[in-house]
């Protein structure tokens, strides 16, 4: 992304070229609205391209776009890992529709491979990564929403897979996550379908126990593997967005059974969930994505598996998804949102009190959907791909780490 696209929803319009001292301080880019010209501020000088009127947007967070990756169809979902063990990030792209997934193996600096694809059960929307085998290279988990089942391609360490075997879970399965529920350290595959969440129990070698159901109202999207309760038991956290807009974290009792599910209200229509600790007191804190009233919910962690009321903060049109990650390398967990309804990204830089600033806004193109925060090229800071209807858009970083923190 180029700096000139950056827009700040809260713009600011001047006459003149005289910015107040505060705001030198805190914004160091700006868009010449309309022109498309950009300028910079450094702390000593102001360099401005007539004519003055400007939509200020913060520097602390801008990117580059990298070439984008050619996908075959409505690329929904984006997750990375290293899939043939040369230390550089790969990706897996899901889809909404057709029966395959397409995967990336990265260059190191921003590009990749051309996509090969590997065919799944019908509509494998979401995709999750993980050595589901132990046998030290990474293996797919995807969730097919049209084929009611699981599909797992196991790695082979070179970044290529064996055929997909499936395993049938609840209707609908929308969101897939993975981790050891009953502490067997076999890696086990937790899915949000339309009205439960399927459990499947690793049973060793990469297979699959038939699934068990935890009966929710409308779980749907996105799903999390997270100890909330800090007992080193993960738990389960869905969001349930169509009558109930709640946040809903099922605890783990150490066997892969779960408690009844607690309930944390949100926004309109939660679509989506994110987990970090965005006020670094060592506990899990939630950000979850409103779509129907273009907002997120921030929820803090209590420290005890419960959470305080949600704080929201406006975002963009039909926000999608949410990814945490220290974006502008000030040593805070900022929020980074793909707005499907705008065609846009909104950045929030995390304070690290558990607040955040308010949106940037990021023009992306199309309809981003979920998005992932990864470093591609190696240089600390992280990067942003953001898959969009027939194109997933890439963009590089370009903070660069001052060497310090607040
Ligand atoms: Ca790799
Ligand atoms: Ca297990
Ligand atoms: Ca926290
Ligand atoms: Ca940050």
């Amino acid at each position: 992304m180029r700096a000139d696209e950056c827009m700040d929803t809260q713009a600011v319009t001047m006459s003149g070229n005289e910015l107040p001292a505060a705001l030198l301080r805190r914004w160091r880019v700006l868009d010449l609205h309309r022109t498309k010209r950009v300028c910079f501020i450094s702390r000593f000088a102001l360099i401005v391209l007539a004519p003055i009127q400007y939509s200020l947007c913060m520097a602390s967070v801008s990117f580059t776009n990298a070439p984008p990756l050619v996908v075959s169809d409505d690329a929904h979902a984006v997750v990375a890992s290293d899939l043939d063990n040369d230390g550089v990030p790969d990706l897996v792209i899901a889809y909404g529709i057709d029966s395959h997934v397409s995967v990336f193996i990265g260059h190191g600096d921003g590009t990749f491979v051309p996509r090969v694809d590997y065919a799944t059960g019908q509509a494998p929307i979401a995709a999750a990564l993980a050595d589901l085998d132990g046998n030290g290279s990474v293996d797919v988990a995807v969730t097919n929403v049209y084929g009611n089942s699981v599909s797992i391609l196991m790695g082979q360490g070179d970044g290529t897979f064996l055929p997909a075997v499936d395993y049938p879970v609840d209707a609908f399965p929308s969101a897939i996550a993975i981790g050891d529920l009953n502490g067997d350290n076999i890696p086990d595959v937790v899915v949000a379908c339309g009205s439960s969440v399927a459990v499947l129990l690793g049973t060793g070698g990469g297979a699959y126990a038939p699934f068990t159901a935890i009966p929710l109202t409308s779980p749907w999207n996105s799903v999390a593997v997270v100890d909330v309760t800090k007992d080193g038991i993960p738990d389960i956290i869905v969001v349930e967005s169509v009558s109930a807009g709640t946040v809903s974290v099922v605890r783990g009792r150490g066997d892969g059974t779960f408690e009844t599910a607690e309930a944390y209200p949100t926004g309109a229509s939660p679509d989506f969930l994110v987990v970090g600790d965005f006020n670094r007191d060592g506990t899990e804190d939630l950000a979850v994505a409103n779509s129907y009233d273009d907002s997120i919910s921030v929820l803090i962690g209590a420290g005890d598996g419960t959470f305080l009321p949600q704080v929201p903060y406006a975002v963009g049109t039909y926000p999608w998804s949410i990814s945490a990650a220290d974006f502008d390398r000030d040593g805070h967990v900022d929020l980074a949102v793909t707005n499907a309804g705008a065609g846009t990204a909104s950045f929030l830089t995390g304070k690290g009190d558990g607040t955040f600033d308010s949106q940037i806004v990021f023009m992306l193109e199309g309809n981003p959907e979920t998005a992932v925060a990864i470093d591609l090229n190696g240089d600390g800071s992280v990067d942003f791909v953001a898959p969009t209807v027939g194109s997933t858009v890439v963009l590089l970083n370009d903070v660069v780490f001052s060497g310090t923190f607040d």
